[in-house]
């Protein structure tokens, strides 16, 4: 017998809440393993709500202690109670307090929902349904109340009391080790926003005065001894906190902000009121530990949680299934922001190739769902690229569509005509409209359906009428559960480019609205007429990936060489560039497959060349550029009956014969864009030493002479980690000479540092050697390996499972049956752990047959466990069907 799957819930089936609960004042008696907590709520029945309707509260793995109505005991024939449910009969009809006393175990909460300890600090996770597990509640986004929270705890191991808004009363317990702290929070919030934090850490103190002149207390609280790693992220926050008020006119709105960092947390961050709960990795940076790319990333999550307190906070969502809402709208802000800080067209690269190798498999395969999906059996399951990454695409869409300043007038009647308030998709697309006079219903569809749409271009060019035709089609193709698709409104950006690489200026005769450079493609067809175009132009089309959509267009090899030098759009160019190396590695692929000679083109080696040469083009954009399409990316463009061991084999003989042909300007590169001085996480500097480092990638495999030499002394010279764990990933993936000699020393050198052992575990993961399964199985049982710590998971089985594709599909299935074997280890401790490694399973279909019946049977062996995790249980039933 297996366990089956809790009954799914559905958007269509939303009823508001009976009741309201408008204060919450709870007592958190802190302990180990026995802590209490009283929660008084004020409760008022809502409108229409009939007398005697009965008051039913979440609770997940609860005991109760105590229970009073209005001040008195409650008879037990009044009430039922589970560890997940408390239901009261019959409630008053007035408004009446509830006083609800639990107990919970904070050591034994593996799972990291609710109050659990990371290294003896008390922390919370409540997004989405954690806050159940500290108390009875009405558990849900649109149930938003005042909280007031009391914390007691041994000042001895608890220095540290903190919780949701400002703090308003501290002090001793009857002259006992205990002590106590009261926080007010004046904002109404869901539970879900719910926290606190009690430890013994240190803090980190800083202030921001507001646009009004607030002085707002910031404050980064951390183990003893990484205080000087934070000051990047508090640089970040300030940086933040004044782009949201000059970018958007939104301001901060308590008198202190608190960060803190965690070493065991679930996900990213969480952007509880006031009171932020950080994994440690998006925290902590210096330049001996973090590297160029952490830096970005915790600028980018520093933000990105600070923008909630507007977009999630002040307005949240009414139901999960509009997590969109605050998630896609604040993942655009975090992309805006970043592209401001740094460089835009480098950040929109990067936005784009995460969009296309996470959220477009996704897209393509069983866990496809649209960006605010309609059913759910496990809300955990839907913190996805789709509603994060696809959803912020879609409000990047609405701004193209609208125009900058229109986009503005939509969101900022967005925000005085929701602020307080838990609102839907409609309800914001609403704003747009009313705000800019513009129907929307079409654009609707972007949050309705799911799959990536395809477009079909063809081109014509007429030299006698001097006419320039486009013809395009879109379609979605099909998606598990979605009978039809619908014509989605597509804002195509574009450009014709004409042989002296610049824009031609053409009027448009006929066809498709175009607004400024943007075609609205509307209908299923459609096609548009250009006039006044005396020579052929090259169609750059897409650019600035103003959609999220795949092209399907036949550019002949030399049109995309000139767009990928002249495009006057620079994500165009760097696209060409990519899309010219992905036809050779398709072609690459195929020969490899039949076991045919791999011989790469030589045009599209020199392509590489000229990039490398080109002496105009940013450095940071160079490195993009010259990386190859990743193994997953070329997987995914195969499509069907995908051998991973071509794909590899293709991608590195590419790879070295772009090395050995370029060696000379290799040579040179790595040493010309290596930057001097001290280390600066900055953008520009940054950029250099990606190119530096790209150049080397190539260079160690170019036959040169001195590639070990340079790469083991560069790697024993670092000053920074970006340099030192380049060459070990180079090291250890290369299997050059020195790579135990370089694995043992970096062991050595940061032994005591998590995060920095991290990537040494990451490193080794996703080595393509053929023993490498049988090493991360021996690193796995290692005593360095804590099962118990997400961050180590994700950097050794993770990164195995979704960067290692022919060490995991490997043709003796032994790569599928370890990471199910470890899925159902720790499926057991911490279920979102367990289910997101499952999800590595998601491309599983489009694998050659071998694989394939491999991949199904080791996938069934965990769909007839008798005892899986609601989380995992949803995961695999989609993943099967
Ligand atoms: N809102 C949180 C994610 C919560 C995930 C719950 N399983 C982080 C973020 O998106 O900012
Ligand atoms: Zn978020």
């Amino acid at each position: 017998m297996r366990s089956e799957s809790a009954p799914a819930i559905r958007l269509e089936d939303y009823q508001p809440p009976a009741y309201r609960i408008d204060t919450v004042h709870l007592t958190i008696r802190l302990h180990p393993s026995e802590t209490e907590i009283v929660s008084v709520v004020s409760v008022t029945p809502a409108e229409g709500t009939a007398t005697g309707t009965p008051f039913v509260l979440d609770g997940d793995d609860l005991t109760l202690r105590g229970l009073a109505l209005n001040g008195e005991t409650l008879e037990e024939d009044a009430y039922s109670v589970t560890p997940e449910r408390l239901e009261l009969f019959s409630p008053p009809a007035e408004p009446f307090e509830l006083s609800v006393t639990t107990t919970i175990n904070p050591d034994a909460n593996t799972q990291l929902m609710g109050l659990y300890r990371s290294s003896g600090t008390y922390c919370t996770q409540c997004e989405a349904e954690g806050f159940r597990r500290i108390t009875y509640f009405l558990d849900r986004p649109d149930v938003l109340a005042v909280y007031t929270t009391r914390i007691e705890a041994s000042r001895t191991d608890c220095p540290i009391l903190l919780a949701n808004g400002n703090p308003v009363e501290a002090g001793d317990i009857d002259n006992s080790d205990r002590h106590f702290c009261v926080w007010h929070d004046p904002h109404p919030k869901p539970a879900y926003l719910f926290a606190l934090v009690a430890g013994d850490l240190a803090r980190v103190q800083d202030s921001f005065e507001t646009m009004s002149g607030a002085l707002v207390e910031l404050n980064i609280f951390v183990e003893h001894g990484n205080e000087a790693m934070c000051a990047w992220a508090m640089d970040s926050l300030k940086r933040s906190m004044r782009w949201d008020e000059e970018t958007f006119g939104l301001e901060y709105d308590l008198e202190v902000f608190n960060i803190v960092a965690v070493s065991d947390f679930n996900m990213g961050a969480m952007e509880n009121k006031g009171l932020n709960i950080f994994n440690d990795k998006y925290v902590l940076a210096d330049p001996e530990t973090a590297t160029d790319q952490d830096y970005a990333n915790i600028e980018a999550v520093i933000a990105h949680e600070y923008f909630h307190n507007w977009t999630g906070n002040r307005i949240t969502c009414r139901d999960w299934f509009q997590l969109c809402l605050k998630e896609g709208l604040t993942v655009f802000r975090d992309q805006e922001f970043t592209s401001d800080m740094r460089s835009r067209p480098v950040k929109r690269i990067a936005d784009v190739r995460l969009l296309k190798s996470h959220q477009f498999p996704e897209d393509a395969g069983p866990l496809a769902h649209p960006v605010r999906p309609r059913a759910y059996h496990e809300i955990n399951n839907f913190y996805t690229a789709t509603v994060y990454e696809k959803g912020a695409e879609v409000v990047r869409m609405l701004k193209t569509v609208l125009g900058a300043a229109d986009f503005r007038k939509g969101l900022d009647l967005y925000f005085e005509r929701h602020d307080g308030d838990a609102t839907t998709i409609e309800a914001f697309l609403a704003c747009f409209e009313d705000a800019t006079e513009t129907d929307l219903s079409q654009f609707a569809r972007w949050y309705e359906q799911a799959g990536t749409p395809v477009i079909s271009v063809k081109t014509r060019h007429d030299p006698e009428r001097q006419t320039f035709t486009v013809d395009l089609a879109q379609e979605i193709p099909p998606v598990p559960g979605q009978k039809t698709s619908k014509p989605a409104l597509i804002p195509l950006r574009f450009g014709l480019v004409g042989a002296d690489g610049n824009d031609m200026i053409a009027a448009r005769v006929d066809g498709i609205e175009i607004a400024g450079d943007v075609m609205l493609m509307e209908k299923a067809r459609q096609k548009v007429t250009f006039s006044g175009v005396a020579s052929k132009p090259v169609l750059s089309l897409l650019r600035g990936f103003s959609a999220p959509v795949r092209l399907d267009q036949t550019q002949s090899e030399d049109d995309l060489k000139l767009l990928a030098a002249r495009d006057s759009d620079p994500f165009n160019r760097w696209q060409a560039v990519q899309t010219l190396a992905m036809q050779e590695l398709l072609r690459l692929t195929q020969r490899a497959r039949s076991n045919e000679t791999l011989d790469p083109s030589h045009s599209v080696v020199e392509v590489f060349g000229r990039v490398l040469q080109d002496a105009e083009l940013d450095p940071a954009l160079k490195a993009l550029a010259l990386t190859l399409p990743s193994e997953a990316d070329i997987a995914q463009e195969v499509g069907k009956d995908v051998d991973p061991d071509a794909i590899h084999a293709a991608r590195q003989r590419l790879r070295t014969e772009i090395a050995v042909r370029h060696r000379a300007a290799l040579s040179a590169a790595l040493n010309d864009f290596m930057p001097s001085g001290a280390y600066s996480p900055d953008a520009q500097t940054a950029g250099k030493r990606a190119l530096s480092n790209r150049a080397l990638h190539y260079y160690a495999v170019s036959g040169a002479d001195d590639a070990s030499e340079i790469v083991w002394e560069r790697f024993d010279g670092a000053d920074n980690m970006t340099d030192r764990i380049g060459c070990l990933t180079l090291l250890t993936h290369d299997e050059m000479p020195d790579r135990d000699k370089a694995l043992d020393a970096y062991r050595v050198r940061h032994e005591d540092n998590s995060l920095a052992m991290d990537k040494w575990f990451m490193v080794q993961a996703t080595a393509p050697g053929p023993d490498t399964l049988e090493h991360v199985q021996s690193l796995k049982s290692g005593s360095l390996f804590e099962e118990s710590n997400p961050n180590r998971v994700r950097a050794l089985l993770q990164s195995f499972a979704t960067g290692n594709p022919t060490q995991f599909a490997r043709i003796d299935g032994a790569g599928f049956e370890f990471i199910v074997e470890s899925v159902l280890e720790i499926d057991k401790r911490n279920p979102q752990v367990a289910s997101r490694l499952l999800t590595s399973f998601r491309s599983w279909r489009a694998l050659e047959s071998v694989r394939c019946a491999l991949a199904e049977s080791a996938l069934l062996k965990i769909s007839s466990c008798e005892e899986l995790s609601r989380d995992s249980r949803d995961i695999i039933d989609r993943t099967l069907q």
